[in-house]
């Protein structure tokens, strides 16, 4: 690929408007099994708001055959446009005038999932980020906003339902078995919101009544099969429609609402105005086939894909650049409403997990990018945690600096300023600055500074004068192209604890900002110092309180006080993360020993911390089990400078099998006590209770011995519900024992015909850590249940042993590197999506061993090599090769 052309790169500074807009466009699909026909009739104009001179029109297309172009009703000549692959160039037109243009496409033979394609049988589409270029030629970018009416013909007896975006405004057959629907859309919308979908599907229907009493008509359809697991995506859409109105005062705006489950899609959900799609893994639930995660995410991605339809659709994007600005917003409101339903501290914990695992490698590795990014070749490789979940934390930090009314009064003056418009992310900034007067400017370095931040905290105590100091430094790594960073507007929420754990109240001179009751001290230097007076006693301080901002926080906390932070903060996310802490510094000092050859032990006193957390009755049961679970090998690695993928494994194993022995009788007392009788029911002291009882067996089964063994097997046999069937499974699956296949061999006989417990049973073995695994992932890809163009599968067994088998994948024989790779060959040709994600497991090359390291670098420089590498997949592998 290198020696070919280098794709282009696209750059934020070099954005422009369009020469021309689109003020509606009228669809016409028909729908074949050998051919489909696009025919989009547009009413075009100029762009008031363009400058330049440029008379031509260029509108984007992607592998499409053009089959008539006409303008005002006159067939455009050849001699009147140029073509090349990125689309068409129609030499000269007028100032305002009809386009008509039909084009023909193949969904059937569509694999990337992007544009118009067939799944199981149906049609449908993915436009964002830049599908609809796929569909027909068209100013494919989200500042360009139409009105969209759209008429789907098809087979009436193959497709009898035939969607789209709006209302639904006419219909009719034709003698030929075919029927029609013509949609209206009456929002402007950008076409990355254009959907349309055709297939033999069923619907369940319910009502909501808006605020305002409007009574909206909400559709889930699925396939046949699956009707009876639509009821908790449902409820679910209720309870987001009924938190925003009550959070934001933010209604819904048609009188429909559908959502439509698909079998093959390269992500969770997609949030088209009025016709959602989704990932079917995303929707469909019933107790016994989905766990108590799949319950809660539905929840969150309905939530999110609903809250779209304020910030993203009736206020979207003007470039890709800006994604955060609906992405990281509604991340940030589907946090919320998830907090808000389930349980805050549990919530939280979640995050900043997917923070610290996901996020702050990126950040330190070589696809580092700001949550604004200044460039990408292919945006569809910025869909990334930095984007979403760090955007999230920008939009979090702002909320925690301005406060909830402050924050409340800036989103409704960002709605009356933006609605039906495409902005900026410094716009939405400009919203919450002048709606609360804080002064943000600086704050705005999040949006355009990669890197995460490294805060170092020293204390000093002076029991004479009884006066306390903290002293802050911060400072940013580099990251690829940015070498220095300006220090960035920081919320450190800060408690000082007295030795009863009780909280010592600040004094305002200390420089400590009490917002909403909470201390929060605002770091804008790059080292600053707080200081306390009237403190009698020196007391242990609780730093970064519900993780205020996305830093790693440095602190030399004793290993007293640690213990001591986990038992009595009164911040719940602190009193965890002291035993994350904890945890970390034990792991790390065994990955030292076993360096060195020291025998491995494990203090009683850090055992019996873990044991009192387990027996504190006061606890929230999901906070127990959060507190009970060491950090992942994936968190474990970004905290060594040369990662020993097997030394991590073995030291975190060493504590947990520690663990494990040292409490079995409290294992064996928390598994009982937690024990449901009756039907599942999906709540948040249900699931808390569910978790803590599976933790308690995940370590039992860790002793490997037969009556733990048989606790397993017995609640395998006899769960009601999936999360606990699946649990049982998942512990038995890491142990070497005849129970292991035999209940393996039993879930799949059971469950072989639902694609989606099969995904959990792909996904329990890819992660599974046996001494054969190399040899279990390669007939995992053998096994008749695997379709590599089906991205759930993909993610189950290539993704599950990629990203969740570190030490396998990381195998020091490199097959497990080799394996990997060559999936994403395999998937380049097909679906160069899901291609890129896969190749992204080689992102940290460099920061393990030579031997590993030269392993995976040669495997991404065989892969940049192979004839005919898209664009996205390129991006990735250059990227991380430092190549571009
Ligand atoms: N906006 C979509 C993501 C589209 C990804 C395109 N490659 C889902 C979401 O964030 O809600
Ligand atoms: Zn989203």
């Amino acid at each position: 690929m290198k020696t070919t052309d280098s794709p282009r790169i696209t750059y934020l500074k070099d954005y422009q408007p369009s020469n021309f807009l689109i003020d509606h466009v009228q669809l016409t699909f028909e729908l074949g099994e050998e051919q489909t026909r696009v025919t989009a009739l547009s009413h075009v104009k100029r762009n008031p708001l363009y400058q330049g001179t440029d008379t031509s029109l260029f509108l984007y297309g992607t592998e499409l055959q053009l089959a008539q172009i006409s303008i005002n009703g006159d067939e455009l000549a050849e001699s009147g446009y140029s073509q090349n692959a990125e689309g068409i160039t129609l030499n000269s037109v007028p100032e305002e005038f009809h386009l008509q243009i039909a084009t023909l496409i193949e969904p059937q033979n569509n694999t990337t999932l992007e544009g118009l394609y067939k799944s199981s049988g149906m049609f449908c589409t993915q436009c964002e980020a830049e599908g609809f270029r796929r569909i027909t030629y068209f100013l494919d970018r989200p500042d360009v906003m139409a009105f969209y009416t759209t008429t789907v013909i098809a087979d009436r007896e193959k497709y009898p339902v035939l969607l789209s975006n709006g209302n639904r405004v006419d219909e009719g057959v034709f003698d030929d078995g075919r029927h029609w629907v013509k949609w209206h859309d009456p929002y402007r919308k950008p076409s990355y919101l254009f959907a349309l979908v055709a297939g033999d599907l069923l619907h369940q229907e319910d009502t909501f009544v808006t605020r305002s009493g409007r009574e909206v008509v909400l559709q889930i359809f699925v396939e046949k099969a699956n009707i009876d697991k639509t009821a908790h995506a449902m409820l679910a859409l209720k309870k987001a429609m009924k938190w925003d109105e009550e959070v934001f005062g933010l209604q819904y705006d048609l009188d429909i609402y559908m959502i439509v489950a698909v079998n093959d899609f390269n992500m969770g959900a997609m949030e088209n105005k009025g016709l959602n799609i989704f990932n079917s893994s995303c929707v469909l639930a019933r107790s016994d086939t989905a766990t108590d995660a799949d319950f809660e995410n539905i929840e969150a991605i309905i939530a999110h894909e609903y809250f779209h339809n304020w910030t993203g659709n009736r206020v979207t994007c003007r470039d890709w650049f800006q994604l955060s600005l609906k992405e990281g917003l509604t991340v940030f409101r589907d946090e919320e409403f998830t907090s808000d339903v389930m349980s805050r501290p549990v919530k939280r914990i979640a995050d900043v997990n997917v923070l610290r695992t996901a996020q702050f490698p990126q950040d330190a590795g070589p696809m580092a990018h700001p949550v604004r990014p200044d460039s990408f070749i292919d945006i569809s490789n910025f869909y990334t945690v930095t984007v979403y979940n760090k955007g999230a934390e920008v939009v979090r930090m702002m909320h925690t600096l301005i406060g909830k009314e402050n924050f409340r009064k800036g989103m409704d003056l960002y709605f009356q300023r933006h609605d039906g418009q495409a902005v900026t992310c410094d716009d939405f900034a400009q919203a919450m600055q002048d709606a609360s007067g804080v002064d943000l400017s600086q704050f705005k370095h999040w949006y355009s500074q990669a890197g995460t931040p490294v805060v170092n905290v020293e204390r000093e105590y002076d029991a004479v004068k009884q006066e306390y100091v903290l002293r802050f430094t911060q400072a940013c790594p580099a990251t690829p192209g940015q070498s220095k960073k300006e220090p960035f507007h920081i919320p450190v929420a800060v408690g000082l604890l007295d030795h009863e754990g009780n909280d010592l109240a600040l004094h305002a001179s200390s420089g400590a900002t009490v917002i909403e009751g909470k201390q929060i001290l605002e770091l804008k230097n790059s080292s600053e110092e707080f200081r306390f007076t009237q403190i009698k006693r020196e007391p242990v301080p609780s730093l970064l309180r519900g993780f205020s901002a996305p830093v790693k926080l440095e602190f030399d906390y004793s290993d007293d006080e640690l213990m001591f932070l986990m038992a009595n903060d009164n911040d719940e996310f602190n009193r965890w993360e002291a035993g994350q802490r904890l945890a970390v510094r034990i792991i790390n000092g065994l990955i030292g020993d076993l360096s060195v050859g020291k025998t491995l032990s494990l203090r009683d006193d850090l055992v019996q911390a873990f044991r009192k957390v387990l027996l504190n009755e006061q606890l929230d049961k999901s906070l127990v089990s959060q507190a009970l679970m060491l950090p992942n090998e994936i968190y474990l690695a970004e905290m060594q400078s040369v990662v020993d993928p097997a030394a991590i494994h073995r030291a975190r194993e060493f504590v947990a099998n520690r663990l494990a022995s040292a409490l079995r009788e409290d294992w064996q007392k928390t598994y009982q006590s937690n024990r449901l009788e009756g039907d599942y029911v999906f709540n948040a002291e249900n699931v808390a209770a569910r978790q803590l009882k599976n933790t308690a067996l995940a370590y039992l089964v860790r002793l490997n011995d037969a009556d733990t063994r048989a606790l397993a097997v017995h609640q395998f046999d006899n769960a009601n519900n999936m999360t606990d069937e699946l649990a049982a499974m998942g512990a038995l699956a890491n142990i070497a024992c005849g129970e292991r296949l035999e209940v393996l061999q039993r879930f799949y006989d059971k469950w072989q015909y639902d694609p989606l417990v099969v995904d959990k049973w792909f996904a329990v073995q890819s992660r599974a850590d046996q001494p054969d695994a190399i040899a279990q992932i390669k007939s995992l890809v053998q096994h008749p249940a695997f379709e590599i163009r089906n991205p759930n599968k993909v993610r189950s067994v290539i993704g599950g042993f990629a990203f969740g088998n570190p030490v396998h994948f990381h195998d020091v024989s490199g097959e497990g590197y080799h394996f990997v790779a060559d999936a994403v060959l395999e998937l380049a040709k097909l679906n160069p999506q899901m291609s890129a994600r896969i190749a992204t497991a080689f992102s940290q090359w460099r920061r393990f061993d030579t031997q590993r390291a030269d392993m995976m670098r040669a495997q991404l420089t065989r892969i940049e090599q192979a004839a005919g590498l898209p664009k996205d997949v390129y991006e990735i592998v250059a990227k991380t090769l430092g190549d571009v």
